[in-house]
């Protein structure tokens, strides 16, 4: 008789099986936005890996992707949840997202090999549009099933080609007009661990393979636009221009000198668009998005105020004018106390580490208890094709997900 046998699924293995979806060739790396085919087929792929695992399936009314290990009398409440994101930046790497999303399969697969019976549910879940690559608002599905963003809002934002979350959600199968806070969802929360490739250098400084998270700083995203005089390339003078691109260009200097003179700040311009954007053309606005982030919200706040006041400056000085919108901010976020300390116990060789990145996990902690996990990058890069996770170290942080997940589901509620 042929004996059955099973092979036993790796973080590496699944993460294999996902390595062609949404791979960018112009960019390098990943671009799988929400509502994306290449975030669809993710999707369908975790749905799939779920319910090979005898996990029950549903996706909410705000596109979260919940899969369900129920106890004996499959009440849902007081769960253990974890999991992460699919979606990614543009041309960003394999495991922002997916990591923490294959990790908890995986960790299901151990706690299940150890014969563990819940006594609290555990469940999965997959979080849309965590990067806010698409609809410029990270988290976004957190932010609605926590009630911290206002649902018209989200249904009136608009992506780089016009089309409304309203429309895009409505063709992807979320009924636009029930999103919003789901306090039937955030009452089955006991509490979520969400294990994520570090997106730094702690890991490797400290020669660790798992960190525990402490906090995340406090960041945000305003866009600003710059006005000018759109004019022919070839017949304006250079003293007849107000050239917007040259403020926006002055301007982007100016916020990196700003925040190198306020130390653990950060400030980015990653993304710039010119208007109408053509090579032999003075553009007539250029729109650029600022990203400022620091441990004290206050000075986040500072800073922002800062590059606001020269950035007028700098138009005035070009003949050109600025406009700054807030698109997004975060307070700095303190993970759950107690939950930490559960952590250090259970696992008393991973050091604590805080972050510069955002994730759902940080909005979460508003509502209930929450952890995070970071597993080594050994290029300490990330949102590029260059960030990495070692195997044995991917395995290593699977296994610590599913020692914290047992503690927890061990648990009597
Ligand atoms: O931008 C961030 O910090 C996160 O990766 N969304
Ligand atoms: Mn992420
Ligand atoms: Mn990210």
């Amino acid at each position: 008789m042929t004996e059955t046998v099973f092979t036993q699924d790796t973080v590496t293995g699944l993460l294999g099986q996902i390595a062609d979806t949404g791979r960018d060739s112009g960019r390098g790396g990943y671009t799988r936005p929400v509502f994306s085919r290449s975030e669809h087929e993710l999707l369908d792929w975790f749905v799939a890996q779920a319910q090979q695992r005898g996990l029950d399936v549903h996706t909410d009314r705000n596109g979260v992707t919940w899969a369900w290990w129920d106890t004996p009398d499959r009440t849902r409440h007081d769960a253990v949840v974890t999991g992460s994101h699919l979606d990614s930046v543009p041309g960003g790497g394999p495991f922002d997202g997916p990591l923490g999303v294959v990790s908890a399969l995986i960790a299901v697969d151990l706690l299940k090999a150890r014969g563990v019976v819940p006594h609290r549910p555990l469940a999965i879940a997959v979080f849309p549009e965590e990067e806010g690559s698409r609809f410029g608002r990270p988290c976004l599905g957190s932010l609605l099933m926590t009630g911290s963003i206002d649902p018209d809002t989200v249904r009136n934002l608009r992506d780089h080609d016009g089309n409304t979350f309203a429309d895009l959600a409505a063709a992807n199968g979320v009924d636009p007009r029930f999103v919003g806070r789901d306090d039937e969802a955030l009452s089955q929360i006991g509490m979520f661990v969400e294990l994520h490739v570090e997106q730094g250098r702690g890991l490797i400084d400290l020669d660790r393979p798992v960190a525990i998270g402490s906090s995340i700083v406090s960041h945000g995203r305003w866009k600003l636009s710059v006005h000018g005089q759109g004019n022919h390339a070839g017949t304006t003078l250079m003293l007849d221009r107000a050239d917007p691109m040259v403020a926006a260009a002055r301007v982007v200097v100016d916020i990196r000198d700003t925040a190198k003179r306020q130390s653990q700040a950060r400030a980015t311009v990653g993304k710039l668009q010119p208007v109408p954007g053509g090579s032999n053309v003075i553009a007539s606005r250029v729109d650029f998005w600022l990203d400022v982030r620091h441990p004290d919200d206050a000075v986040t706040a500072a800073l922002v105020e800062t590059i606001l006041q020269h950035a007028q400056q700098v138009a005035a000085e070009e003949g050109c004018r600025v406009e700054l919108h807030e698109e997004s901010v975060s307070p700095t976020v303190h993970f759950d106390k107690p939950l930490e300390k559960q952590l250090r116990q259970w696992l008393p060789e991973a050091p604590v580490l805080d972050t510069g990145a955002g994730h759902d996990a940080g909005v979460l902690a508003a509502s209930v208890p929450t952890a995070m996990l970071f597993v080594r990058n050994p290029s300490g890069i990330s949102h590029s094709p260059e960030e990495h996770v070692e195997d044995a170290d991917a395995e290593t942080g699977a296994a610590a997900l599913a020692k914290v997940l047992g503690e927890l589901m061990g648990q009597t509620p």
